[in-house]
């Protein structure tokens, strides 16, 4: 019943200072290798690439408070905000290769600036809803929620190159799918703003179908608003995603990380797409490697109208025997 073809614009955004583990700047390369646009082709869409994001040197980039390197990440959401707007003018569904997940801030800020009143859908093992404050480890990819929602506004101190940024998410139009490593001032948020969550308990207890039909509802209580979905591949268990920063244990199965992709593409509302935390310096063997991006892959696939029961080929001529 799709008869319309997906518009798709890619930003490769290789930035990896939103944590302190190397490698993960390569994987919006590596999911394009495993051929992320031919195969968008072939399921029907309409591709432009954009290309990789090019981001400044700090060399004195000094922690602000208990903040890591807050002027490359600042200045890098930045940037990142005016592609996403750009890709999003010309009427694309963007999707953001990462880089680690501290991208989200400009992702999601670029996003709402483009089709404002959001929906995001944030599929992690983790809440990534520390404040600055609250944040146990300085790193900025465990944070990008408390930056974009109105509710945390005044947790927010004054930072360096964050001064363009302004909280552009209701915590209500908020549901997470995936958790399972949830820091104390995380969780106490999630529940003084009542953030809708799935986590992996309410997935064993629903199973992915009711989770996702519950999500939509949430989703569409009001008025049916673009879905931004921000997928990081550690919702993903580890045996099917290994190569990441974070890795925890008892996540997503593959199956399952598609369905959500699958029941998102058939709301006809994603708008972008972020796929972060993909680090082949995470992975033990080649396998481990290739396991992860396929995944990436298959994901984004699902999210642009791959069915696993097979589509209608309008050419298709069966052959005479
Ligand atoms: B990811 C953590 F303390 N919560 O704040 C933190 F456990 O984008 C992890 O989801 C954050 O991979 C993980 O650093 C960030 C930690
Ligand atoms: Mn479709
Ligand atoms: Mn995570
Ligand atoms: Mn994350």
């Amino acid at each position: 019943h799709h008869h319309h073809h997906h518009c798709v614009g890619i930003i490769g955004a290789p930035f990896s200072k939103g944590q302190q583990r190397d490698g993960v700047q390569r994987g919006a390369d590596l999911i394009r290798a495993a051929g992320l646009v031919q195969k968008l082709i072939g399921e029907g869409c309409v591709v432009k690439d954009y290309g990789n994001l090019t981001f400044e040197e700090f060399p004195n980039d000094e922690p602000v408070g208990r903040l890591k390197t807050p002027r490359a990440v600042g200045r890098a959401n930045e940037l990142l905000a005016g592609a996403v707007q750009k890709v999003k003018s010309h009427g694309n569904t963007c999707v953001m290769l990462g880089g680690d997940h501290s991208l989200a801030i400009g992702s999601i800020f670029g996003h709402a600036a483009s089709r404002h009143d959001l929906s995001v859908l944030w599929v992690d093992a983790h809440a990534d809803i520390n404040t600055p404050s609250s944040t146990s480890t300085g790193n900025i990819h465990g944070q990008p929620l408390s930056f974009l929602i109105h509710e945390l506004h005044s947790k927010i101190p004054i930072i360096p190159n964050f001064s363009w940024l302004k909280p552009c998410v209701a915590a209500k139009d908020v549901v997470y799918i995936g958790l399972r490593d949830v820091d104390p001032g995380e969780h106490y948020i999630l529940k003084d703003l009542g953030i809708k969550a799935f986590s992996m308990t309410e997935v064993d207890r629903l199973g992915i179908a009711k989770v996702m039909e519950q999500t939509c509802d949430h989703m569409f209580s009001k008025v049916k608003k673009p879905i931004h979905l921000s997928f990081d591949i550690d919702a993903l268990d580890p045996s099917v995603s290994p190569a990441t920063g974070t890795p925890r244990a008892g996540g997503l199965t593959y199956r399952e990380g598609i369905y959500i992709t699958e029941h998102i593409c058939q709301t006809g509302l994603l708008s972008a797409v972020d796929m972060v935390e993909v680090n082949p310096k995470q992975g033990k063997t080649e396998g481990e490697i290739k396991s992860t991006v396929n995944a990436a892959v298959d994901l984004l696939l699902g999210c642009f109208g791959r069915v696993r029961g097979g589509s209608h080929d309008p050419d298709y001529k069966m052959p005479n025997p």
